[in-house]
């Protein structure tokens, strides 16, 4: 596996604590300066995103203080098929977990090359291009061959169940009424688009990737609707949402014809 400049993902150790993943994470998220990295359980909470890593290629450095191109924030991946070592290029050093203890909130620290699982870490994609979001729509049969797509941004990732629960609960969606043309379905599903676009920029600080909420509409016979949709967890399958009551579902009973993410 190689890794794409620009992509987001997830940075899982080999270790296990009872047969549970721990995450490479930062502590509370926080931006403020010497803030602790740690592992933690893998979220599905809004957590996730404390867990998820921007990776940039980077083409040279300076060493000068506070550049975003200083040696001390430079990371060599080095292939352990299938794992991979994250070497620190001014130390020359690895990514390691504190005396190989798994619990949650164990200090994650550089330490010289060891053969030992603790310096191991399973590195996964959760950012997609729109090319490849547009593939896994092509593939499902509730969504037509010729689906026209518009308003396409250039890199996407999706948001934790535990997220999509919060945020529509916040929109008011649930106990506002479908009114015949002054709001109905198409209202309801650029709506939830809208909120999980300002709860984005509300939450998440990093640039360079948007989240997937897309507008589907869709055809039944001479009659037409609009609704959402995004990727599941293991983003190869589309998930429709109905706005209008919250339900996600693998068929939302139209075929799709045209989207909007
Ligand atoms: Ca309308």
């Amino acid at each position: 596996m190689s890794i794409l400049s620009g992509h987001v993902y997830s940075i899982v150790s080999r270790g296990q604590v009872n047969d549970t993943n721990v995450a490479l994470d930062l502590l509370g998220g926080s931006s403020e300066k010497g803030t602790q990295c740690q592992i933690w359980g893998q979220s599905t909470t809004k957590d996730v995103f404390n867990q998820l890593w921007l990776i940039k290629e980077i083409q040279g450095w300076s060493s000068a203080a506070g550049s975003p191109y200083e040696k001390n924030q430079q990371w060599k991946f080095v292939p352990n098929e299938p794992y991979f070592k994250i070497q620190n290029v001014a130390s020359q050093t690895f990514v390691d977990v504190f005396q190989k203890n798994y619990a949650a909130g164990t200090k994650v620290h550089g330490w010289q090359s060891y053969a030992t699982e603790s310096q191991d870490w399973v590195i996964r994609r959760v950012s997609r291009t729109g090319d490849e979001i547009k593939a896994v729509l092509s593939k499902n049969p509730h969504i037509t061959k010729t689906c026209k797509t518009y308003l396409q941004d250039g890199l996407y990732i999706t948001l934790p169940k535990g997220v999509r629960e919060e945020i529509y609960s916040k929109s008011g969606l649930k106990t506002l009424k479908w009114r015949n043309q002054i709001f109905d379905c198409d209202d309801f599903a650029f709506i939830t688009k809208g909120e999980v676009a300002k709860w984005g920029a509300q939450e998440l600080l990093a640039d360079g990737f948007a989240i997937l909420w897309g507008v589907m509409f869709g055809e039944k016979g001479t009659s037409t609707h609009a609704y959402n949709f995004y990727l599941n967890e293991s983003l190869d399958a589309v998930v429709f949402f109905e706005p209008q009551n919250g339900q996600e579902m693998a068929d939302i009973g139209y075929q799709g014809y045209f989207s909007v993410f």
